[in-house]
């Protein structure tokens, strides 16, 4: 069944979403919206939609419409969430998905109420090579993760100067990235417990930090090390690439620069390349993050029409926010949190 979507907001990185939803065959988005005209009405002459709108309620209430996916700013969220949720829109919605805890649980009450899919565009666990990561621990039978270290450090500009609404945010790099990263935590160990962070501010052009270290504790008594940075200066630059070393009790998997996967067991060391597909519209250095999308929206609409509960929902989505919001406690009073208001 073919469905039919409408894109909100067109700024940068919705050209990406609108890419990859065009290697759908089973979907057509019909619509798309943003605050500027001009900005909408050029999105939808590159990719051939046929309607722009600058209201989102008028364009509800002249389409019908299957699906949303919201590319705007986390600021915005609250507010389109009432409008589509009212009117039992299923939506994928970007990260971060709010700016606070309480926003986030208002807008996952809302579509609960309104018994409405949300899924969080949650895409950096929908990586090929983190996809890989997972399947080879599977296939070495690699069980009970004992300790990650997730790491996210570059210093190529290319990753904020297209966001510029980022050098502002006097919380900048655990909302924008850490989301991320702290979510890589929990697909590879479960659910925290606490979480212990020092922040740092290594570039004077922005209000928020623009380092920070994680040392998570999970449910499972192991350990994640998780750190990024913007002012990490290498030769090359590998932005956007996540590395990760993993242990278990009988054995361990690092995923280094260029998608180079080993996997160690006693006896035994076995190379493996995690590399990114190459799709038309994708290219160095985003290419991993953006055939991420592709993934990522297909996850969403197999969960719509299987009727079933997304990977990212938005409930699931404030286990990563929680972690997010706990960590700025952390930093700020210098002292381990713990989550769930667990003593
Ligand atoms: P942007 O500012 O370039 O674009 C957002 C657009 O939304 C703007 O054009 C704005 O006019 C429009 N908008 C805002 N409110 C609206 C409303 N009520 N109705 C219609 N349009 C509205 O931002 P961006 O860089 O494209 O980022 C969008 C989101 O994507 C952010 O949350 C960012 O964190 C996220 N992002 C995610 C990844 C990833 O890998 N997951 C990478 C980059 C950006
Ligand atoms: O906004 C960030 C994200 O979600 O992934 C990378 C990014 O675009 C900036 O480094």
């Amino acid at each position: 069944m073919k469905l039919k979507g409408a894109i909100i907001g067109c700024g940068f990185f919705s050209h990406n979403h609108m890419q990859a939803w065009k290697e759908l065959k089973n979907i057509e988005i019909v619509a798309a919206c943003d605050l500027d005209e001009k900005k909408v009405k050029k999105f939808c002459n590159k990719f051939q939609i046929p309607n722009y709108f600058t209201s989102i309620n008028n364009l509800l209430n002249s389409h019908h419409i299957d699906f949303v996916d919201v590319v705007t700013t986390m600021e915005t969220h609250l507010e389109i969430a009432k409008i589509l949720s009212k009117r039992k829109i299923a939506t994928s919605m970007q990260k971060p998905f709010a700016q606070n805890l309480i926003n986030a649980q208002k807008i996952v009450r809302l579509y609960a109420n309104n018994k409405t899919s949300l899924m969080v565009h949650e895409n950096f666990r929908w990586q090929t090579p983190l996809l890989e990561v997972k399947k080879l621990a599977k296939k070495y039978n690699l069980k009970k993760p004992q300790y990650a270290k997730i790491s996210f450090r570059h210093a190529n500009p290319v990753g904020y100067t297209n966001q510029t609404y980022l050098y502002d945010l006097k919380e900048y790099l655990i909302l924008d990235v850490g989301i991320h990263l702290y979510d890589l935590s929990r697909f590879f160990l479960g659910e925290a417990l606490s979480v212990y962070t020092v922040n740092q501010n290594t570039n004077t052009k922005f209000k928020g930090e623009t380092a920070f270290t994680s040392l998570v504790r999970h449910q499972n008594n192991g350990v994640s090390i998780i750190d990024a940075s913007i002012s990490s200066i290498k030769t090359p630059d590998r932005f956007a690439q996540t590395l990760v070393n993993l242990e278990y009790p009988n054995g361990s998997i690092d995923l280094d620069y260029d998608y180079k996967i080993t996997v160690h067991k006693k006896g035994l060391k076995k190379q493996h390349q995690g590399n990114p597909k190459k799709l038309k519209w994708t290219s160095k250095p985003w290419d991993q993050i953006q055939e991420s999308i592709l993934n990522t929206h297909k996850h969403f609409i197999n969960c719509l029409h299987k009727n079933k509960a997304h990977d990212t929902s938005g409930k699931d989505n404030i286990k990563s926010l929680s972690l997010v919001f706990a960590s700025y406690q952390s930093n700020k009073f210098r002292k381990e949190i713990k989550l769930n208001g667990k003593k």
